[in-house]
């Protein structure tokens, strides 16, 4: 399949997967989203034994799901549009070989939910991160509630998904979202550095221990994020949601009523 928004490298057993769609700082519509899943599901393991995913250009990773898009979404759609998301990524946590985030940039809402599903997340010292969902009127979808409340914890989850906060790359180390910060100009060098020691143990081994590490934090993994994709479905029957988005597309302040 080409991909209109995706740029795949390849070379002795390191793919890198970059999101492109510049116009839109990398935020995901349904087609990308559709192009990852395609992409994380046609994988030759038996070629590729690591996987990098970052985001094209200098600015952004993602900047979060396509606001644009989902703007119109009724309550069907965006549980549909929720599925779409939560299963790609899925398949990328559940991806046989190790994954890697090389986060550029901004890491927001889809964005840092694309980020989590990843192995291991590195960062340039320029990355944000956040999911701000709710000041659009919407839930995290993209399983955002299920795994940053398992990699930083409820307290920390909670208010970065209350607040909808943007927090710092300094800030994502020390409560353990990222493993590492580098200087943009290293990030990749990094990350490859990383993929080559990993690409010399053993697939099977590793395979085994992601397995492994996963399914004994994952025993509720898919009724969370089924949870999460009924939540988030929700949300599009609300006057928020469509105050939230249209906010956002006009360059103002949302009014939420609650309903
Ligand atoms: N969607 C669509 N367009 C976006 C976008 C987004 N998420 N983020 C940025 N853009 C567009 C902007 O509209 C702008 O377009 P033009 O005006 O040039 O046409 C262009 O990218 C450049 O952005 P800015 O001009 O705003 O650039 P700034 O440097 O001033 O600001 C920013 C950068 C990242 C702080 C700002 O763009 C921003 O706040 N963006 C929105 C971030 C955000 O709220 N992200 C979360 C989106 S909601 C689901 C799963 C997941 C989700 C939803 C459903 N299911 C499973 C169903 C996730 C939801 C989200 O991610």
């Amino acid at each position: 399949m080409e991909y209109s928004f995706l740029k795949i490298e390849s070379k002795d057993g390191i793919c890198i997967m970059k999101v492109s769609a510049p116009k839109s700082l990398n935020a995901l519509n349904s087609t990308i989203l559709k192009e990852i899943d395609d992409f994380v599901s046609n994988l030759d393991i038996n070629d590729v034994r690591v996987l990098i995913i970052t985001g094209d250009g200098e600015k952004a990773f993602v900047a979060g799901a396509d606001i644009a898009e989902m703007a119109n979404l009724n309550e069907q759609q965006g549980y549909e549009f929720s599925k779409l998301g939560a299963l790609a990524f899925r398949r990328i946590e559940t991806l046989e070989i190790p994954v890697i985030a090389a986060v550029n940039g901004f890491c927001l809402g889809g964005g840092c939910e694309l980020a989590m599903a990843c192995d291991i997340r590195i960062a340039s010292s320029k990355a944000k991160f956040g999911q701000p969902e709710v000041g659009l009127g919407i839930t995290p979808g993209f399983s955002g509630t299920y795994r940053l409340a398992k990699l930083v914890g409820q307290g920390y989850a909670k208010e970065m998904i209350f607040t909808g906060k943007v927090i710092k790359a300094d800030e994502a180390l020390r409560i353990g979202l990222v493993n590492a910060v580098y200087e943009p100009e290293e990030l990749m060098g990094k990350a490859m550095e990383m993929a080559q020691v990993i690409k010399e143990k053993a697939p099977l081994a590793l395979q085994y221990a992601k397995e492994c590490i996963n399914e004994s934090y994952d025993l509720y993994a898919d009724g969370a994020i089924e949870l999460e994709n009924k939540d988030f479905g929700r949300c599009f029957a609300t006057e928020d949601q469509k105050e939230g988005m249209a906010a956002f597309l006009e360059k103002r302040k949302p009014n939420f009523v609650g309903k």
